[in-house]
């Protein structure tokens, strides 16, 4: 793959990456996706938020998610760390094709990547759904409540702008701060 010859210097970028799962035990289905982006080349997982019980946003005729965020340092491209997440979603079991909205293993999503700002058929960066999505936006506050997401703002006003309705921090009692 091209990564070092795009980044000869090796400048190493924050990342953040969303992960969602509601089947198949989905508490063990995030875990593995922690350990699956531990282990990318070129990146290193420096941060790992709480686990997130989340109503289904879309059909409601499906189980609930689990969601959480990972922080990176990657001297990946944003569309080479995208190719990077949507290899090991099939290693991870991810069936395609996903109806839209419905269940899945495991879904992996590239929320930010340093300053970027992408609109492209098949990547959007900042991601598309983080300003309103509250199971991103908790999951972030946990490990990078002062980012500021390009084009959008800091991470605790746009949590606190969203609210906590349908999600609780998976080992605590319903009701986030
Ligand atoms: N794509 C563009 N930008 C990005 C990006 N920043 N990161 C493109 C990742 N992918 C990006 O995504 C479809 C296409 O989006 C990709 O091929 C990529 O080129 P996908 O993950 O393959 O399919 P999808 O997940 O079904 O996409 P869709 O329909 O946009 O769904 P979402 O928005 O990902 O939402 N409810 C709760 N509570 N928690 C969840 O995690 N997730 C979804 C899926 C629905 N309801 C949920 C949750
Ligand atoms: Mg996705």
């Amino acid at each position: 793959m091209s990564s070092l010859s795009s980044n000869p210097a090796a400048l190493w970028f924050p990342a953040y990456v969303a992960l969602g799962s509601n089947l198949d035990q989905p508490a063990a289905q995030i875990e593995r996706g922690f350990s699956a982006l531990a282990s990318l080349a070129h990146c290193r997982l420096i941060a790992r938020s709480r686990l997130y019980r989340t109503r289904p946003l879309g059909p409601q005729d499906q189980p609930e998610f689990i969601n959480a965020a990972a922080g990176l340092l990657t001297t990946l491209a944003p569309r080479e760390l995208l190719v990077e997440l949507k290899r090991l979603e099939r290693e991870l079991g991810r069936a395609q094709p996903v109806v839209r909205w419905g269940p899945r293993v495991i879904d992996l999503d590239l929320l930010v990547h340093a300053d970027a700002q992408i609109s492209e058929p098949d990547l959007t960066v900042p991601h598309r759904g983080l300003p309103e999505r509250n199971f991103v936006l908790y999951p972030l506050r946990d490990i990078a409540p002062e980012l500021l997401v390009p084009g959008h703002g800091r991470v605790s006003r746009l949590a606190a702008r969203v609210g906590g309705a349908g999600l609780a921090p998976l080992a605590d009692a319903p009701g986030v701060p």
